[in-house]
């Protein structure tokens, strides 16, 4: 496993130096000269003249050359490809060379000229598919940072277009793949246009690869989003960025910012960049291309990003609702439970880690099959009440259920029964607690797709958990 290497506060890896070298001067393709002017113009506006977003001082020499600091407070250009020229900078990009849905992906696909980069979208036979594509993918790792494309898409169909990155350069990379220390991997996606997208859309998100109970499994979307432009996304260029920080994800268009994901708990490590334009549809079209003006990667220093991560982190804490009450909060996860028996850990929706129960009826398991079981240790003995966080649908509202023995003591009432699609918190009674060790047990009393994700146990009973609540603070052990 290639684990991560430069992130902040981690080991210093030969690109480091390469990436944090300040950018002094900045060459455009000669051409690009009046966009750039735009540009200027329009980071200024975006930033509100903010002073350190950009500042006409900082020109330094000559018409196309520039310092350049980010369209985001505190960030600095640390390189950029302009696609100048007639041909790829081979030391900066691979292409992506693999068959995949219905086409192959081929360098001959991958033009530079007219100050633009040119990925071909052909309908032609090529080993065995369709239709040939392309994309390029960065050779060096690439850290925390805001990166951004300017791109416009094919205006035809059927293909899925994106500028996207993971710890892979290209599905042909011989090095492992990087991971967080427990083999977990994230995969950021800035921007997918799916071929049956209308060209007004895109899904933007992250990918959990995540290590539960020692299996490497899919973990489901981070923050998924799909976003409905106002306009034509393929009849003119139109900058995607993403910032890729320690706690969130910002992601972007236009300068404008379209959401902001947790990812505090999420893995964490190295990225390459990929640019790619794939047939994913039997009835795609040819002919085709999809354009990229630029691509620009920023980064910030820690101190900086201690600065620009409050409003963020703020935001993300208010979608947690209240986290105490006026007691004693007692917050754990199903998942934590010291003994979870035939239930299963899986990760649900909005990233909701929980303990699943039996998928299907069987008349024949007793009691001791249907539990997951847990200790847990309480400093303050007294008076609790129960809150429990589970899953309702709306089809088949209420048939997922469970209920909840407290000290042998059974919960008057079952859960996953609130109604509401999704998440939610239910009030399951009061009970005495000791201090020391108490046994909870989780009941599966459906056998059908229950779903416990929380517990509250709080000694304030006019308390109401909302959202997602505290962060779990009780230790769990053999009951
Ligand atoms: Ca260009
Ligand atoms: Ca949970």
């Amino acid at each position: 496993m290639k684990t991560i290497t430069n992130l902040w506060y981690g080991c210093i890896d030969p690109y480091r130096s390469i990436r944090l070298k300040p950018l002094l001067k900045r060459v455009f393709c000669s051409g690009e000269k009046a966009s750039v002017n735009f540009l200027m113009i329009a980071v200024i506006l975006l930033a509100g003249c903010e002073k350190q977003s950009f500042e006409t001082s900082d020109v330094i020499t000559g018409e196309d050359a520039m310092t350049y600091t980010a369209t985001l407070p505190g960030y600095t250009l640390v390189w950029e490809d302009n696609f100048c020229g007639k041909t790829l900078d081979s030391t900066r990009w691979k292409y992506r060379t693999d068959c995949k849905f219905q086409s192959c992906q081929r360098p001959d696909n991958v033009v530079v000229n007219d100050d633009t980069l040119k990925i071909l979208l052909e309908e032609e036979n090529y080993q065995g598919k369709p239709f040939t594509g392309g994309g390029i993918i960065t050779k060096q790792p690439n850290s925390y940072g805001y990166y951004e494309i300017s791109a416009k898409l094919d205006d035809g169909y059927g293909w899925h277009q994106s500028f996207w990155a993971i710890g892979k350069s290209g599905f042909d990379d011989p090095d492992p793949i990087y991971a967080d220390s427990t083999g977990a991997r994230i995969e950021i996606d800035c921007f997918e246009h799916y071929g049956d997208f209308p060209n007004t859309k895109f899904r933007y998100g992250a990918i959990d690869w995540s290590t539960l109970r020692g299996s490497s499994v899919y973990m489901g979307s981070i923050g998924e989003g799909t976003y409905e432009a106002t306009s034509d996304l393929s009849q003119d260029f139109h900058t995607y960025g993403f910032e890729y920080s320690p706690d969130y994800i910002n992601y972007f268009l236009d300068g404008e910012l379209l959401k902001t994901i947790d990812i505090r708990d999420a893995p964490q490590h190295d990225v390459y960049l990929w640019i790619t334009s794939i047939a994913s549809e039997t009835n795609a079209t040819g002919d085709g291309a999809m354009y990229v003006d630029y691509i620009r990667a920023y980064e910030i220093s820690p101190s900086q990003y201690h600065v620009r991560k409050v409003e963020f982190l703020q935001y993300l804490d208010s979608l947690r609702g209240p986290q105490q009450s006026n007691g004693t909060d007692l917050w754990m996860e199903a998942e934590d439970f010291a003994d979870i028996n035939n239930w299963k850990v899986e990760k649900d929706i909005d990233r909701t880690v929980v303990l699943k129960g039996f998928t299907g009826f069987d008349a024949t398991r007793n009691s001791t099959d249907l539990k997951a079981t847990t200790g847990v240790v309480v400093d303050e003995p007294g008076v609790y009440r129960l809150w429990v966080r589970s899953r309702d649908f709306d089809t088949q509202q209420g048939a997922r259920k469970f209920k909840m023995i407290v000290n042998g003591e059974v919960s008057p009432v079952e859960f996953g029964t609130h109604g509401e699609v999704g998440y939610e918190w239910q009030s399951g009674g009061e009970f005495t607690l000791d201090a020391g060790v108490n046994v909870l047990e989780i009941y599966d009393s459906s056998q059908y797709f229950a779903r416990c994700d929380r517990i509250l146990l709080t000694t304030d009973t006019s308390f109401e958990p909302e959202r997602i609540g505290g962060f779990a603070n009780t230790s769990h052990v053999d009951p």
